[in-house]
């Protein structure tokens, strides 16, 4: 080997030396510029996760558009209907996990924080369920089900909507199916299987409505209950079915506090705004209402094109003013997630009456950021800009 020879090789050495010891150098601030900005999980990164519900078609990848937009903008998912016990559990005692499996992989290779809704919920229930009378019997399925699913999923699902829309609108126990065979402490029952199958997992109890006062203070008690008894309970998941001009944020608020009081943490797991008509105040998401008498109905169903630009602009007003809430309560707030991806694919174009075009979210339907995208992105402008800034070497 020549001298110059051995010059140079010992000169690359040193210069591949120097090159991988910059790439291993460990720099916070370059590590924390998320790569996908603008985005709304990049915006939102240090105030709470930005998610959204997700369909069939979604969780299969086959809605190309709308992987797109959930891989870029958000960094929590929820399966909007592929884990509700009718899908899970069919047949007593033969689980079907194809969609789920699928989910949860589909979370996994998104790096999300992955949301399992829901365990026990009195809608959405194969029928053998309704044919289950007798307490004993009740507990077993109830038990054979949380074991089953939630150990399948053990440290890959991150957080359980535990039970769903326990209480009634005035705060008080639902007569449902699990209520009156059980009594009330199914409720008890439920959220301590949950944390025996996965102590590591976020439990959660969910509801609409529950910025009412009354229903406020029924999730008050209800939380209370599990808490004195040293039963796990992590969060409230207000579910955040609303319109454009209800809830008021003052009830909202006064909800985020009283539930923060209890030391567990608020997560925003279902949010929409009904852009349509809703002459009967219906409110939350009680999937029994149906006024099919309405069915048709232009007056009902005035947006069949686009939104016109005084609505679009009242939407993107109110949920500029519903982040800007949020953002006040973020060291409360854990997640804020959407129902649904984009306009086209929401629940609300079926409820409360069939076959409307609703355009309740912040993606149209042809999954473009529409005005209220811009508002709420707007709110995180400043931070951007430090998100951004490559620090000096
Ligand atoms: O969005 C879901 C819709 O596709 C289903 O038909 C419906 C059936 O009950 O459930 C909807 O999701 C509900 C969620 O699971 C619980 N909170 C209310 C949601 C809207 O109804």
């Amino acid at each position: 080997m020549t001298n110059t020879f051995k010059a140079l090789t010992l000169f690359s050495v040193l210069l591949l030396f120097l090159h991988s010891c910059k790439e291993t150098k460990p720099d916070k601030l370059v590590e924390e510029v998320p790569k996908e900005l603008p985005s709304l999980k990049g915006s939102f990164a240090n105030s709470f996760y930005i998610g959204a519900a997700i369909n069939e078609h979604q969780i299969i990848e086959t809605d190309d558009k709308g992987i797109e937009v959930i891989d870029r903008e958000f960094n929590t998912l929820t399966p909007e209907n592929n884990m509700k016990w009718m899908y899970l559990q069919p047949v007593a005692g033969t689980f079907d996990f194809e969609f789920a499996d699928k989910y949860v992989a589909l979370g996994e290779k998104m790096d999300m924080f992955v949301v399992g809704h829901t365990l026990v919920w009195h809608s959405q229930l194969p029928d053998f369920m309704h044919s289950v009378k007798d307490s004993a019997a009740m507990a077993a399925q109830i038990k054979n089900h949380i074991n089953t699913v939630v150990s399948r999923y053990k440290g890959k699902i991150h957080a359980w909507d535990v039970v769903n829309e326990a209480l009634n609108e005035d705060g008080s126990l639902r007569a449902s199916l699990f209520q009156q065979v059980l009594g009330d402490e199914y409720v008890e029952y439920a959220f301590q299987l949950a944390a025996e199958a996965d102590p590591e997992a976020e439990l959660i109890y969910n509801d609409y409505n529950l910025w009412k006062p009354e229903k406020r203070a029924g999730v008050v008690r209800l939380v209370k209950r599990l808490q004195a008894k040293g039963i796990k309970i992590d969060g409230v998941g207000m579910q955040a079915h609303w319109s454009l001009v209800g809830p008021t944020l003052e009830d909202i608020e006064n909800s985020i506090i009283a539930y923060s009081e209890l030391g567990v943490k608020v997560h925003f797991t279902e949010l929409d705004v009904t852009a349509l008509p809703n002459p009967w105040d219906a409110e939350g998401a009680e999937v029994s209402q149906n006024y099919e008498e309405y069915e048709g109905d232009e007056t009902m169903d005035p947006y069949r094109g686009d939104l016109p630009d005084s609505v679009q602009m009242q939407l993107a007003k109110r949920y500029q003013e519903l982040f800007k809430l949020f953002l006040k309560h973020e060291d409360k707030i854990d997640r804020v997630t959407f129902w649904g991806v984009n306009d086209g694919g929401s629940w609300l174009n079926g409820w409360p009456i069939k076959g409307r075009t609703n355009h309740p979210l912040l993606f149209d339907r042809d999954f473009e950021p529409k005005k209220a995208y811009s508002e709420v992105m707007a709110l995180k402008m400043k931070d951007k800009v430090t998100y951004n800034k490559i620090p000096s070497e």
